[in-house]
Parts: C-alpha cells; structure tokens; sequence
C-alpha cells in the first residue's frame, strides 16, 4: 500500500515550497496528503480501477496532483519533488521533523546560522547560537535538543518489541542452509535493550558462501549494503539494518560475546583478560606468552576461563554485573516459564480495548496462565467509555461467570486514574471491593517534578491501590517520562508495600531495567503486566520479563511468578506483601 508513500513526499513537498515562499500550493499538498492518509484502501487499487480519473474523486485531488501519483505508480519517482530536493540542502527536511519546527524555522535557521542538518542543528544549541535568532526566543534549546533525541530515537533506532520478531525470522532462515552449525541475533537486540540501533546476526559455519547468498537474498531485504565473504550488511524494508557475520565454529562463543557487548562490558572484560595473562578478541581467548586459544567455542568457557561466572547477555552493560560474577554475587534471574499470570489487562468494556472479557481470558489460558487481573480504565476516562462506578460493580458478576466458563481465575480489578490531586477516580469504598487496584497517571503530565511526585507519593500512601501503572509514563520516541523524584517514591512505595509495575507494552517499556534495578535497591516488588487491549498483546510478556532481567530482578522480587494462593496472601494479606 503506497498511501504514506505518497503522502510523505506530498508533506515534504509543501515543506519545501513554503520554505521557497510559494504561496497557496502548500496547503493543497498538504490537504492531498491527509486525504491520502485517511485513504481506506490501497491507492493502487483505486488507480487500477479507473485510472486518473478514480483518482480524481478523491477529496481534494485535482489533476495535476493526480498526474503526480501516477507518475508515483509508474515509476516510483515524482519528477516536482525531485527537482524540488535540489533546491534544498538535503538534510533540511529532516531538521523539520523536529518537534516545533516547520519550515519557516527551518529556513530562518539555514539563512542565518547556516544550519543545513540535524548534526548542525544539535551543535548550534549546545553553543547557544539558537537563542540570537528572533524567532526563536520561546523556543528554548534545551526543548531543540531534546526533540533531536525524541527524533533519533525514532528514526535511528527501532523498538525492541518490532525488532525481535524481524530477528526471529532471519535466524529461522539462516539455520536452514547447509554447513550452518549455529545462529545466534548479538548485539543490543541480545540485551534486549527497549530500542535497537541495528542486529548483529552470527553464524558458525565452514562455509560462509551459501550463508551470505540466502542472506542477501531474502525478500524482506531493500537494499545490500554490503557483500562479502564473511560479514555482508543489508537493509530491509522496514528500515531495519542486519549485520550478518560468518565465523569459524571454534570461535562462535568469543565472537558471540564480543558482538553481544555492549563495548563497556567487553573494554572491561580484556582488561581483566589482561590481566591474568591471556589476549581476548573476537577470534578467542588466547595466552599471551604463546598465543595459544584457550577457549572460543562458547561463552561459557570463555567467561569461565577468566575466573567468572556466566552473566546473561541482559546483565551485560557494565553495571557492575563483572564484579558480581567474579564474586559469585549474580542473580538467579527470573524467566519467562516463571510467570504464572497478567495482573493489568483491558476488555471491550471501554472503547480502546479489542477483545470480549471471555476472548480475554481464553487467550490467556492458552498462553498457560494460571490467573488474570481485569484491570479496565475509570470513569474520568470519558473518551474511551471508561467505567463509572455502576458499570463497574456490574462488570464484577460478568468476571464471575467468565471466570467459571473459561476455566482460568479471573481476579476483579481496575486501573484507576490518579486525578491531578492525587486521589483516586473511585471511592475507597468501591476499590476496597476489587481483588486488584491498579493506580496510574494518564492526563496532566507536565505538573513539573515536584507537583508530580506529591501527586504520585499520595497515590503510593492509599490503603487500596495495589499497583503503580507505568510508573513514568514515558512512550519511546513519543513521549518524555515526567519528572518525578525517584528516591521519595521507591521510599513511599516500600513503606506502603506498594508494588510498581513493569509494563511490557513495546512502546512503554515502564519501568525500564536501570529504574528496576534502582526501585529493587529499596526493596520494593513488582508485577510484569502487558497492558493487554486485545488478545495478541497478552504475547509482549516476554519483553517486561526482559526489563525486569535487565533490572537484576530474581523470581522472588516477581509477585505474578506466585502461585494464586501466594498473591492473594501477599496482595491482600495483613501488609501488601
Ligand atoms: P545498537 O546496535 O546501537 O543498538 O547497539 P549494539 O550494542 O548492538 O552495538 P553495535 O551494533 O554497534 O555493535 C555490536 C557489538 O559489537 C557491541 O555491543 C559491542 C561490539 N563492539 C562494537 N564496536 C566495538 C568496539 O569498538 N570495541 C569493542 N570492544 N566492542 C565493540
Ligand atoms: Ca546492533
Ligand atoms: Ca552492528
Ligand atoms: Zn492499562
């Protein structure tokens, strides 16, 4: 479908005409692009069935702009828009990008400080040149800056949860063709860090040929980048970059370790390699005195020659995980076979939500859950038909039932909006009713951080609220988290036995692993939930499981790794737990 195809070039089109001062023409681009964008079916198809003039019967495309997606089908090149680029240095349409930007600032910039890219753009905020330009004075650096962040995360880097299925997917190829003895995804998608710059894909075989030839060959694959014996590059047609690398079966466990990094986790490794006599590279561990390989065909032994224990590919970001393993100080991380329910998921009751409560709950049990926790939004939800307090209470006698006819134990909950004061959006009366109160912010996030975290400490203090949702309400490459002081709330929430939660949704990631690792220092428990609004998102489990794994997170520190019978005592029981 080339709907935002076309549409994108549309954009970028008026942009650069209004940057040229042309008048008028940029807003019927625009406006074509918004039609095009709302375009139930494909443009191709409505052009197969008419030509120009189906084309012509959407709103807002004329002829000339019609000729224009012809030309676009045809060929896949707009001629305008080529000639247009020209008339711009070719980093200025990404500068636009940029939160707050549109053209006009875009131009003023170039014109004046000579601004033609986003590197210029960065360079000149942290030299303060940007706060000299008239029209930029409520337009503050540090806002430009961060935008430059929000927009590398977006384009540059891709999330996790996208990632891994696209990782997933080439390794099942890669392991198919002859000679191929093992395949392993490194890098940061390893890690499973909550973004990925691009993966690093190792193979152990004798013969790299066929490898490379299959790799380069597969259809998700947009353009080689780069084809060689042993190391070939592509990207694919989700933008995504794919490094593959072929090595010898003798060396698959230092070149595993090495492409897994992250680079501080392997500066400080030689270091120590070093320093006990041996040479450690990709290649192999080898001694110093006669170079001889000591160890390279697995991780294991290459960690086990150097004096430590095996640390998990999560742990990996020289945190401190070196010194742990020399001392036999690392955690029994948690895993994935060790959840035994969903404690945050959302039926149909409200409109943002996909499946029935009994689809819900059916989804669950064949993914092998032992409970789940209907959590759907409050009352002040207007906008997504969340439940008031009548809705609420009836929807309890539904869970009973479902709960009976599915054969999975449905707990009644909620999650319940923190209002800007800090109360909650039910009566105690009602949340001391529901076997699961989750709390979370959903509006008002710029209160500034102290605003935010008293709202937040009163919401941890309440007797009735369980859980903390997505603690800081961050949405990767949308939306800063807001500011909160950390150290007041991990304090609150262990005093109130307050759980917080780690919300697997792929865009959320809340918290993080380095929040995690911080929040379990005060002792504090949590709950991995997916935030599931249909039934294909109960599947992102794994990836909360990986934040908490990235936050030294042992089973214990894991309150839906309980049995029913422990969570409830240690949920409701006397203290929270
Ligand atoms: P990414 O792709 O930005 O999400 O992050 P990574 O960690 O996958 O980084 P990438 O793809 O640049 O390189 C993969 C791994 O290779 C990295 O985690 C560690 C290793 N590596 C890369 N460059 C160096 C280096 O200069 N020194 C060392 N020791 N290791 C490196
Ligand atoms: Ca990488
Ligand atoms: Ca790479
Ligand atoms: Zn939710």
């Amino acid at each position: 479908m080339k709907n935002q195809e076309i549409a994108q070039i549309f954009y970028n089109i008026a942009d650069i005409l209004e940057m040229n001062n042309v008048a008028w023409k940029p807003i019927a681009y625009r406006k074509a692009a918004r039609a095009l964008e709302s375009l139930s079916e494909p443009i191709e198809d409505v052009y197969k069935k008419g030509g120009i003039k189906s084309l012509e019967e959407i709103p807002g495309i004329g002829e000339g702009l019609a000729k224009k997606i012809e030309q676009y089908l045809n060929t896949g090149k707009i001629d305008e828009y080529e000639r247009l680029k020209k008339s711009v240095p070719p980093g200025i349409l990404k500068i636009m990008q940029i939160q707050g930007i549109g053209p006009k600032k875009a131009k003023k910039l170039y014109k004046d400080l000579g601004i033609k890219n986003v590197n210029d753009l960065e360079n000149a905020a942290k030299r303060h040149k940007i706060q000299t330009l008239e029209t930029f004075k409520e337009k503050t650096e540090e806002n430009i800056l961060k935008g430059i962040e929000l927009l590398r995360q977006k384009t540059d880097r891709m999330l996790l949860g996208s990632a891994l299925p696209q990782a997933e997917e080439i390794v099942s190829i890669l392991q198919k063709i002859s000679g191929v003895e093992k395949v392993q995804a490194a890098g940061s998608l390893r890690r499973m860090r909550e973004t990925v710059g691009d993966l690093d894909i190792l193979v152990a075989s004798k013969n790299s040929k066929p490898v490379m030839e299959a790799f380069t060959k597969m259809t998700s694959v947009k353009r080689v980048l780069a084809e060689g014996e042993t190391k070939s590059a592509v990207i694919l047609k989700t933008g995504l970059q794919v490094d593959v690398r072929v090595v010898e079966p003798s060396s698959f466990g230092s070149a595993l370790q090495y492409f897994t990094g992250n680079k501080d986790h392997n500066i400080n490794l030689r270091a120590i390699a070093i320093k006990k006599g041996f040479k450690l590279s990709e290649y192999g561990l080898f001694t110093k005195k006669d170079d001889k390989l000591v160890a390279g065909r697995t991780e294991e032994e290459v960690y086990k020659r150097l004096g430590l224990s095996y640390i998990e590919p999560e742990l990996r970001e020289n945190t401190g995980e070196i010194e742990a393993a020399m001392n036999g100080k690392l955690p029994k991380l948690v895993t994935a076979g060790d959840i035994k329910g969903d404690l945050h998921v959302h039926s149909d009751y409200t409109t943002d939500a996909h499946n029935t409560l009994k689809e819900m709950a059916e989804a669950a049990k064949k993914i092998g859950h032992e409970y789940i926790a209907m959590t759907n939004h409050s009352g002040s939800e207007k906008f997504i038909h969340g439940l008031d307090e009548r809705r609420l209470m009836k929807s309890l006698k539904e869970i009973e039932k479902v709960s009976k006819e599915t054969g999975i134990k449905i707990l009644t909950g909620t999650e319940v909006d923190i209002k800007t004061d800090g109360s909650m959006d039910y009566s105690d009366e009602i949340l001391s009713q529901l076997d699961i109160v989750i709390a979370s912010v959903h509006k008002k996030f710029k209160m500034g951080k102290q605003d935010m975290t008293e709202r937040m400490l009163k919401a941890v203090s309440n007797d009735n609220v369980d859980i903390i949702g997505h603690l800081t309400g961050r949405l990767i490459g949308q939306r800063e988290a807001y500011e909160l002081d950390f150290d007041k709330i991990f304090q609150a929430c262990n005093d109130s036995k307050t759980v917080l939660e780690i919300n697997a949704n792929p865009e959320r990631l809340d918290l993080n692993g380095a929040l995690v690792k911080e929040a379990k220092g005060y002792g504090i428990k949590f709950a991995i939930s997916t935030d599931a609004h249909s039934t294909a998102h109960l599947n992102a489990m794994k990836l909360g499981v990986a934040m908490a794994r990235r936050g030294w997170c042992e089973k214990e520190s894991i309150i839906n790794t309980y049995s029913l019978k422990g969570l409830v005592k240690n949920i409701k029981g006397g203290g929270k737990y």
